[in-house]
């Protein structure tokens, strides 16, 4: 089949507030996740107006790499990473959003981040809002439903690109622009837009309007990184999840597209600069008031992407006749006609195990789109156990990884799709974003901290740690 390309980008994915910890620290100010509880398995997190002094809030400390960021830098540079996708705290850097100048300390916090990545050969991938809007945009502006937070954002991203032009090269605006398209869940709204849905309102229109401020902010910011620096790499960023029809009933066929276009109308305006006829049609359909403002088609043609990261983790099945024909098939995800596969198994949590899936996804995503790819997450979230002598071994792991490099490397060598690089999520064990866990780890790199935060915080390597240095040492052949 060939070899992967030789600057294949092999690295690990991070979050700024699910491992930085230091959350007061620095200057930064209050983000919309430091308002967030602990959930538990099964138990969804809490939103809460005021920080309590009597509920835990995982993110407030997480793993301290705020403190440790030289020891955990080193030991990426030890597995032999070759980039690192992590995300810039904005209310580090604009503690309420909305001031005037930035917050020195905090800008001096990520060059010293960036400095010693490049020291150890990392190359950085940087998101510029993974769920961490200060919270005073969301509190007191309303999020993104409000346009004047688009401008907010386009001046805390120059405000990057200037610093970090000559470190940076591969950006991405917001991480997983359109998983608010599930609206029933509030956390994602909260998360990605600083939104909260009032009673009597409708959810959609609500997430769509704010999505267009987001997409608009995107293309500004976009068209500002590539005036600052020419050479830099614009990206996108979206959750995906395969959805596909429970059978060859074309019924099934035509539902599991009408779901697939839910996940593609945000990339669809990130690479083509355009709305889609589907969303212009619902939005007639449905009565929906999205406000446009003059010049807004400009922008969105004026600041499309270079190329598109995506998470993916798992698959969905849909079924039209869920409802009447229900032979006992558990309803699974979000989707209403959700089903179970019976070709596919799930983790501890509910996520259906596919790496054929993302050979698919890339497949799916290249045809449509034409532009290089970036698997920018993908990982096992599992509950892991440190032996007597400190080992910690995690077989399922390796084998969810391994399976799921061979599907890339099938997609890249025999198919032909144009893939930048694979970031393995949470690289280091970190806290999980919808349950606030630390039991639910994705890391080669285990820390010993708990759901409820104690634990000595020290690292240990786990068996996927000098597995995964291999892959990246034979570009990916030694699986
Ligand atoms: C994605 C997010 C990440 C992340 C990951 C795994 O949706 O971009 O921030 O955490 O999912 O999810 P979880 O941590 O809930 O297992």
């Amino acid at each position: 089949m060939g070899n992967m390309p030789k600057d294949f980008l092999w690295g690990g994915a991070l979050a700024a507030h699910q491992f930085e910890g230091g959350w007061n620290q620095g200057g930064k100010g209050p983000s919309v996740v430091d308002v967030m509880t602990a959930g538990a398995h099964g138990v969804s997190r809490e939103i809460t107006e005021t920080i309590e002094e009597d509920k835990f809030y995982p993110n407030h400390e997480a793993i301290d790499f705020y403190s440790n960021y030289k020891e955990d830098i080193a030991l990426f540079g030890e597995m032999g990473l070759k980039c690192l996708r992590t995300s810039i705290g904005w209310s580090r850097i604009f503690p309420k959003g909305d001031e005037e100048e930035p917050c020195e300390e905090g800008l001096q916090f990520y060059d010293k981040v960036l400095d010693e990545l490049l020291k150890h050969g990392i190359e950085p991938v940087i998101t510029l809002s993974h769920f961490e809007m200060p919270l005073h945009l969301a509190r007191e502006y309303g999020g993104f439903r409000n346009r004047k937070v688009v401008d907010f954002f386009v001046k805390f991203a120059e405000v990057c690109f200037e610093r970090y032009k000559d470190k940076v090269t591969y950006w991405m605006t917001f991480n997983e622009i359109n998983n608010k398209m599930d609206v029933s869940n509030p956390l994602f709204l909260w998360t990605n837009s600083g939104v909260v849905v009032k009673e009597g309102e409708n959810a959609k229109e609500v997430m769509y309007q704010a999505g267009h401020h987001e997409l608009i902010a995107s293309a500004l910011a976009i068209a500002k990184g590539k005036e600052i620096n020419p050479n830099f790499k614009m990206g996108g960023m979206v959750s995906h999840v395969p959805i596909y029809p429970y059978s060859s009933n074309p019924e099934d066929i035509m539902l599991a597209e009408e779901y697939m276009r839910q996940r593609f109308f945000f990339p669809d305006v990130h690479v083509r600069g355009y709305y889609p006829n589907y969303v212009l049609k619902e939005f007639e359909r449905e009565g929906y008031n999205i406000k446009f403002e003059d010049g807004d088609e400009e922008i969105l043609r004026n600041g499309t992407i270079d190329y598109l990261g995506f998470s993916y983790y798992m698959s969905t099945t849909v079924k039209s006749d869920v409802e009447k024909d229900n032979t006992g098939d558990i309803v699974n995800g979000a989707l209403p006609n959700g089903v179970e596969n019976p070709y596919i198994k799930a983790s501890d949590w509910g996520w259906a195990i596919d790496p054929t899936g993302l050979r698919y996804t890339l497949n799916r995503l290249y045809d449509r789109y034409q532009i290089p790819l970036f698997i920018v997450e993908n990982g096992f979230g599992a509950i892991d156990t440190v032996e007597e002598d400190g080992s910690i071994h995690d077989p399922e792991r390796i084998e969810y990884l391994k399976s799921h490099i061979e599907a890339l490397e099938k997609a890249v060598m025999y198919d032909g799709v144009d893939l930048i690089g694979y970031t393995p999520w949470g690289i280091i064990d970190i806290v999980s974003f919808t349950t606030g866990e630390m039991k639910k780890r994705y890391g080669m790199i285990y820390v010993d901290r708990d759901n409820e935060g104690r634990g000595s915080m020290k690292r240990y390597k786990k068996d996927s740690f000098d597995w995964y240095k291999k892959v990246i040492q034979t570009n990916g052949e030694e699986l």
